[in-house]
Formats: C-alpha cells, sequence, structure tokens
C-alpha cells in the first residue's frame, strides 16, 4: 500500500483545489493528442484531429478532458486505494480499449506540464515531487490489470 505523509496529502489538496479540472483536462488532452499524436488511434470516434485548431475545437475532447480530471478526483479523494477504485477502469483500458499502458505516462506528463505552466514558480521542486509520485501511483493502478 502507499504511503502518504501529511504533508503530502495538503500538497495534493492544495494543488487539486487550484486547478480547474475542465480546463487542465482539455489541454492535458490536447497536448497529447498533438506532441504523441499516435494516441490518437483509440479515439476514432472523436472525428476531426488532424491539426492542432481541430484538437483544440473537438467538442469531444474537451469532454473527455473533464472525465478524465473526473477519474482523477476520485484518486485524490481515495488516496489510499487508488490501485482499488482503479480496477473497473484499468479493466476497461485493457481488455476493451486495448490501450498500450506506455500511454498512460505520456498523458501524466502532460497534466504536469498543463499544471506547471499554470502554477509558475510556485511549482516548485518538492511540489512537483509530490505531484509526479500521485501521478505514478494513478499510472500503476491504471496499468495494474496489463500484468
Ligand atoms: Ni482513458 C475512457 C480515464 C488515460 C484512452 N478514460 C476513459 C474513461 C475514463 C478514463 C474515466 C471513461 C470510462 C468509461 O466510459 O467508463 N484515461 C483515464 C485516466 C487516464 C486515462 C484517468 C490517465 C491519467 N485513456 C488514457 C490514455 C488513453 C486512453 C493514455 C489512450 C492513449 N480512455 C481512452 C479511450 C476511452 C477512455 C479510447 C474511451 C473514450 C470514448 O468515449 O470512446
Amino acid at each position: 500500500m502507499v504511503e502518504w505523509s501529511p504533508a503530502e496529502r495538503k500538497v495534493i489538496a492544495d494543488v487539486w483545489g487550484k486547478i480547474n479540472p475542465d480546463e487542465v483536462g482539455h489541454q492535458a488532452l490536447v497536448r497529447m493528442f498533438v506532441v504523441y499524436p499516435w494516441t490518437q488511434r483509440y479515439f476514432g470516434t472523436f472525428g476531426n484531429l488532424s491539426n492542432v485548431a481541430a484538437i483544440t475545437g473537438n467538442p469531444k475532447v474537451a469532454e473527455h478532458g473533464k472525465t478524465v480530471l473526473g477519474a482523477l478526483d476520485k484518486a485524490v479523494k481515495h488516496m489510499d486505494d487508488i490501485k482499488g477504485i482503479y480496477a473497473k477502469l484499468s479493466k476497461l483500458h485493457c481488455e476493451k480499449l486495448n490501450v498500450d499502458p506506455d500511454n498512460f505516462k505520456l498523458l501524466a506528463d502532460c497534466l504536469t506540464i498543463v499544471v506547471a505552466l499554470k502554477f509558475g514558480n510556485a511549482f516548485t521542486p518538492e511540489v512537483q515531487a509530490t505531484w509526479q509520485k500521485f501521478l505514478c501511483v494513478v499510472v500503476a493502478a491504471l496499468s495494474s490489470r496489463y500484468f
């Protein structure tokens, strides 16, 4: 089981309390589709993802960004059992969506960049260390069904 110190719990609560999930989710997903274009292959029903403007303006991308951040919100609320609450989601991504689990880390990195850009200097090395630990636990939980 992952241990979280009171200080780490406070960092995650503070970061989470300051971000706009709709905005961050959308921006992270846009980055993933632009920076790692092969990730688009899983989203055949999303329509036009042919360039940055199309991706940014695609309502399904914005909607899915909210969905992803909604799942992260559940992880923030269940820090002591992220693996348990993500069991079904891992099964979905693995068995139904066949998403290569390497891509989870890519989206996590895009999320970190979006958060860092929002926070600027407040995204200190200590804050980043805790934020990255949180996303590592999320990625491991999403990947748990694969191995
Ligand atoms: Ni992911 C659907 C959460 C990473 C491809 N994804 C979901 C849903 C949630 C979700 C929640 C909706 C499930 C449902 O409908 O019951 N995805 C997450 C989270 C991460 C993540 C929290 C990582 C932080 N997903 C990824 C990645 C890919 C991905 C990296 C592919 C590159 N996800 C999908 C696809 C769907 C999806 C595809 C279905 C979308 C649709 O509506 O067709």
